[in-house]
């Protein structure tokens, strides 16, 4: 960001993102990247770099973003644990029930706590956008309760409580930065990995994963964030703009990934994937429940039963 000559705050923001265009977080930040040069007169451009452009990984893009060389992310909260620890409570497995008690949490006191507090790594967050409820795709097997998935070779995100889960059913996590899945899902090094469908659909992996299970055994939130760096280069009048932007999208971006869902499994199958529908969520949970009652050492039963119990 730059000030211009009379004065009038001037800005060029870098956006990054690793999913491909089409993905609901760059259709969002899209619509965000508008609005906000309409709000702005024209004096704020952000520019939206996906596919992994600026880095291969999201750890990489949060480093990058802390040191200000990028200025804003929109990615999931998984690796943000290794910045953050506390952001960690919301990647406890089969904590969310479905999206409406997704929305009451992350938009009320519970959600903007974990937002501020981001502020302690160099973070402004502004908004919970989504990534989604997380389905396990593999190319062995069909996979239907815990015990199918014994042995497979599955990626993860760097996320320690995703990793427990997976070495609770049996599976050897691999966790790696997303940029490379793909790669090595078709050179076989991996079995499969785990991502909500929005991500499963952009990036095409009915390519090179012929198993899809709809587990939904996490839901993996999104998170818009500011390099702090950048956020206090801003006047308080275009941060106020830039924060009711953010919340604003959040409910579109939400909304695009919720009403593609049914028809990108639809499509996903007419590709030629499996799709094992049929998921019995207990056995599942059973399966992870020493990494959920671990969590609630780490993070504390009230908090969980907080979020467990908001209605
Ligand atoms: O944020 O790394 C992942 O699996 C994430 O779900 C993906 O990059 C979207």
């Amino acid at each position: 960001s730059d000030k211009a000559e009379k004065g009038e705050f001037k800005a060029r923001l870098k956006l990054a993102s690793l999913t491909p265009m089409s993905h609901t977080y760059n259709q969002g930040a899209l619509k965000f990247a508008e609005l906000v040069r309409e709000r702005s007169q024209e004096r704020i451009q952000v520019t939206v770099y996906p596919d992994g452009q600026l880095g291969k990984g999201e750890r990489e893009l949060l480093e990058a973003v802390q040191q200000g060389t990028i200025d804003v992310y929109v990615g999931s909260t998984g690796p943000i644990g290794g910045f953050n620890p506390g952001i960690g409570i919301l990647d406890i497995p089969f904590l969310f029930n479905d999206y409406g008690h997704v929305d009451r949490v992350l938009d009320g006191p519970i959600g903007q706590r974990l937002l501020d507090d981001l502020e302690k790594a160099q973070f402004k967050a502004l908004a919970f956008w989504e990534n989604g409820f997380r389905n396990l795709t593999n190319s062995r097997r069909a996979v239907r309760v815990p015990d199918d998935a014994r042995g497979l070779k599955i990626r993860t995100m760097e996320n320690k409580m995703h990793m427990a889960a997976w070495t609770a059913v049996g599976a050897n996590p691999v966790p790696m930065a997303f940029g490379e899945v793909y790669g090595a899902l078709q050179q076989k090094i991996l079995d499969g990995q785990e991502n909500p469908v929005a991500v499963i659909h952009s990036v095409k992996l009915n390519e090179v994963q012929q198993f899809l299970s709809l587990t939904q055994h996490v839901y993996s939130p999104a998170v818009l964030i500011v390099s702090l760096k950048t956020w206090q280069s801003i006047p308080e009048a275009d941060q106020k703009m830039l924060l009711n932007t953010a919340r604003e999208v959040a409910r579109y971006q939400r909304g695009l990934g919720r009403d593609m869902e049914e028809k990108q499994i639809a499509e996903l199958s007419g590709r030629g994937m499996s799709v094992e529908k049929t998921i019995d969520k207990a056995a599942w949970r059973s399966a992870m429940q020493s990494v959920i009652s671990q969590a609630a050492g780490q993070y504390g039963a009230e908090k969980i039963d907080a979020i467990l119990g908001t209605k």
